[in-house]
């Protein structure tokens, strides 16, 4: 065989994306980072959502959010007609958050390490469930007590665009895909950006159906 046309590539995988891509100075997405954890994860979400159920909340300024919540850990983030807030009781059910479980924190803490964060000690863990239409509009995130800590968001399910903004409204928005499995780490400079999630679109996953869940971890007190 003429050596010049061997062609080296002929039964290798196809190209994989970098496992880490760097979106912001501080911030970086770990594709797929949670795959391998979702046989241990999976159960422990149900427990959790056994003892604080989803739920749709209503913002201080009176519209119900298209997102539905739940927390756990010892502060969960509340919304209503008073305000933003994070508290150490569901206001549903007047008992205390549940306790993030073990795993949830084993996660948290292993994706910040792989974005340099190697401290991360989160007390809250907000999950958000978006069905097809759900979105959430550019915000910041500034009810934690501390900005000095990161934040992990973990993806699950149908896939969504990320907004990732400036630091003011106004400013340009880069998009990002984020998809099952995906972890995204903020933190330092880019910890007050803007973002957003755009409406999910219809679809059904083989795992989680009809939804996408997202985990975001706090240090909120
Ligand atoms: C980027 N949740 O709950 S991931 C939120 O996918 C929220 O459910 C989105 O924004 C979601 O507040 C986005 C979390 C996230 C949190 C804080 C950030 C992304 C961030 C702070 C700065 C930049
Ligand atoms: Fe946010």
């Amino acid at each position: 065989m003429n050596p010049t046309t061997l062609d080296l590539f002929a039964d290798a995988e196809p190209v994989q994306q970098p496992r880490r891509e760097q979106i912001g100075e501080q911030s970086y997405v770990l594709r797929g980072f949670a795959l391998p954890w979702l046989e241990r994860l999976l159960p422990a979400l149900e427990a959790v959502l056994a003892a604080a159920p989803f739920r749709q909340m209503i913002t201080p300024g009176g519209f119900t959010m298209s997102v539905a919540l739940s927390s756990c850990g010892a502060l969960g983030w509340t919304t209503d007609r008073s305000g933003y807030r994070y508290t150490h009781h569901d206001p549903q059910t007047g008992q205390p958050w549940p306790d993030m479980p073990e795993i949830f924190l084993q996660l948290a803490q292993a994706a910040a390490q792989e974005a340099g964060f190697s401290e991360f000690l989160p007390d809250s863990c907000l999950i958000n469930r978006y069905l097809p239409g759900a979105k959430m509009s550019l915000h910041q995130d500034k009810n934690e007590c501390t900005y000095a800590a990161p934040i992990v968001s973990v993806s699950l399910g149908l896939p969504a665009m990320f907004l990732f903004g400036g630091f003011e409204r106004g400013d340009k928005s880069q998009r990002v895909p984020l998809l099952h499995g995906d972890i995204v780490v903020w933190g330092g400079v880019d910890r007050l950006r803007y973002h957003g999630v755009l409406p999910i679109k219809e679809g059904q996953h083989s795992l989680l159906g009809e939804q996408r869940i997202n985990f975001t971890f706090r240090t909120a007190g």
